[in-house]
């Protein structure tokens, strides 16, 4: 057995970090009930930045940053909110603002953080814009409800900028990718992924994880499947590579979940059995992955791979 399997004969590919869970609510400079799913880039000068989801006891969530050198500890977090819904301008936002995902676009020279907005209606998609993660530019809702799990692509395909989001409707939770020329205006709607059926850990709803991962060889995708079962259900990662230069296209989907909940702090929590990954960052080599995922909807923590191992793994356990 190699140093990446398990005994259960299973090859791991994701490491839990020792520090682990590396933020919670002890962590926060202000009351908080708990933090999670957080979205994750590298800024320019190295530091690691996570936009995380803070709920507080009203059952309400908002977003705020933490940064630090290392991307494991000494995090700084903000001393308020970093984005607080605004419901008066945005009633998309009246139960608050969840589920970050950033991704850094070259062509505007800001990150634009796809989030889930909530309101009466259900979850929606929304967008806002920033420069230094302090001050923002909301385009509002971009996909009504049911939708969410939403991250923008760094660049355009074929002119247009490009959408995974993941809405709710009579026929299942699926992946699908939309396309817009400006950000605000979105066709093109494409079924990515859709969940599987009947007895597949990814049977009950998928959606995406981190934002896509660009490769040499495709779009590397994590996503999260869930499977409902009689003491609730069961959030777990997967992979799935698509064309680069058509994204709607899957080259390969891997059969097997590639992390579950096992440690206590994924297991047990304001909701137990939930691992969701909404960020990642690259080391210098572009190769090693950092993961950052909400664990139990309760605090973050960190895995590690690597992406050319992820890629490997496809191509043994993809089903084309
Ligand atoms: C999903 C999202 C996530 C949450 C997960 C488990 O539907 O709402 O924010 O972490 O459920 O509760």
């Amino acid at each position: 057995m190699s140093s990446n399997t398990k005994a259960n004969g299973y090859e791991q590919l994701l490491h839990r970090h020792s520090a682990n869970p590396i933020l919670s609510a002890a962590d926060w400079p202000y009351p908080v009930h708990t933090v999670f799913n957080a979205g994750a880039t590298r800024l320019r000068d190295g530091t690691t930045l996570l936009l995380c989801r803070v709920e507080d006891r009203r059952g309400l969530s908002h977003l705020c940053a933490a940064r630090s050198a290392n991307g494991v500890d000494g995090w700084v977090v903000d001393a308020e909110p970093t984005l607080w819904p605004d419901p008066e301008h945005y009633p998309e936002e009246l139960w608050g603002i969840e589920d970050p995902r950033i991704t850094y676009v070259e062509e505007l020279g800001r990150y634009v953080v796809a989030y889930t907005a909530f309101t009466r209606g259900g979850p929606g998609v929304a967008l806002a814009l920033t420069e230094d993660f302090r001050t923002f530019e909301r385009y509002g809702l971009i996909m009504q409800p049911d939708d969410k799990d939403a991250a923008l692509l760094p660049r355009r395909i074929d002119g247009n900028f490009a959408l995974v989001h993941r809405p709710m409707t009579d026929s299942g939770a699926h992946i699908w990718i939309s396309f817009s020329p400006d950000l605000r205006n979105w066709g093109s709607h494409k079924l990515l992924l859709p969940a599987r059926k009947g007895g597949w850990w990814d049977a009950n709803k998928v959606g995406l994880s981190p934002p896509l991962i660009e490769t040499s060889r495709g779009w590397l995708m994590l996503y999260h499947g869930v499977r409902h079962n009689a003491s609730g259900a069961l959030y777990r990662i997967g992979v799935a590579l698509f064309a680069l230069d058509k994204p709607e296209h899957c080259l390969l989907r891997g059969d097997s979940w590639i992390f579950g909940p096992e440690a206590s702090y994924e297991c047990e929590g304001d909701v137990g059995n939930v691992v969701f990954p909404c960020g990642f960052t690259l080391g210098a080599d572009q190769d090693t992955l950092h993961l950052y995922y909400g664990a139990a909807d309760s605090s973050v923590a960190l895995a590690t791979g690597s992406v050319r191992e992820l890629l490997h793994w496809l191509d043994g356990h993809g089903l084309a």
